[in-house]
């Protein structure tokens, strides 16, 4: 990481907490203020200036070394869900190191996290957060091995919600939606409403997603860059109800949706190669 002094880190609106046992670096200016732990390079928050946070964190989430945070931005890498184990990968419970941190001539602050190869993939993790007035997202993959490696990977981030029942998603098609799952009883009118458990891997779906939230009024707007899979879930009242770190009515104010390449959107990571999947999600 580049030396910075205290002071230059304050003269951008960056400082340092901690939440739990976690590092946690603060980032606030003239747009919004925005946490992140280096703990699995974790967007935790984004509150644009004068709204509420668009992301949402669970108030029973695990806050220690090994396990997930429950909420924000995890990063699933380098695979998803259960096509590795632990579920959706190590990046999400390993730490990061901030490698660079700079105010940009729009007033946005970019931090970047690493993760090196020495994790026993041969591949190098590269997230970038740019936090203005839109947040963006993007994490690069290189295969620094002698061996094509098969990557699947999502932001997964959590949206905060007023009530899953005054929310709906904008952007799908019928046909991005994965054949064991179609007809779903939530898809009308290429909009997708939540009345049930939704777990969907979609496929490719508009690059372009939003999230309609009439509680609250606003619409959350999601563009997804080199992600072939939209993940759409809420876990309904079964499942909050299995999860230790999910409260049993918390499926009622958060939503995910996810850039992901997860799946039959999986890419084939030759050696020397480099992939890049990002998410920028504003208000509209
Ligand atoms: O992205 C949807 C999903 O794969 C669901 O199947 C559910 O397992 C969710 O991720 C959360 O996974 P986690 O391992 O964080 O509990």
């Amino acid at each position: 990481m580049e030396e910075y002094t205290i002071d230059d880190l304050k003269n951008m609106g960056i400082s340092a907490e901690t939440r739990g046992g976690l590092p946690v670096i603060c980032i606030r200016n003239d747009y919004a203020e925005t946490k992140i732990s280096s703990y699995g390079a974790h967007v935790l928050s984004y509150i644009p200036k004068g709204e509420k946070d668009l992301l949402w964190i669970s108030g029973k989430s695990w806050w220690e070394q090994g396990k997930p945070i429950r909420g924000g931005i995890p990063v699933c890498w380098p695979w998803f869900g259960s096509a590795g184990a632990p579920a959706h990968g190590i990046a999400r419970i390993s730490n990061w190191k901030l490698d660079s941190a700079r105010p940009e001539a729009d007033g946005s602050t970019t931090l970047e996290f690493a993760l090196d190869a020495d994790n026993m993939y041969s591949l190098d993790a590269r997230l970038t957060v740019n936090a203005g007035a839109e947040l963006s997202v993007s994490l690069r993959t290189s295969n620094r091995g002698f061996k094509p490696f098969t990557l699947s990977e999502a932001l997964h981030t959590y949206f905060s919600i007023s009530d899953i029942a005054n929310v709906k998603v904008c952007g799908l098609e019928y046909d991005d939606l994965p054949d064991e799952a179609r007809p779903f009883p939530g898809f009308r009118n290429g909009e997708l409403y939540f009345e049930q458990e939704t777990d969907l891997v979609c496929q490719p779906g508009k690059k372009i997603l939003v999230v309609e939230d009439s509680g609250w009024n606003r619409k959350i707007r999601i563009q997804r860059t080199g992600s072939h899979s939209a993940v759409v879930w809420n876990p309904w009242i079964a499942k909050s109800r299995r999860m230790e770190d999910f409260g049993d009515e918390e499926y009622r104010s958060m939503l995910c949706v996810e850039a992901a390449n997860a799946r039959e959107g999986s890419r084939v990571l030759i050696p020397g190669s480099v992939h890049t999947v990002g998410t920028r999600i504003s208000l509209i």
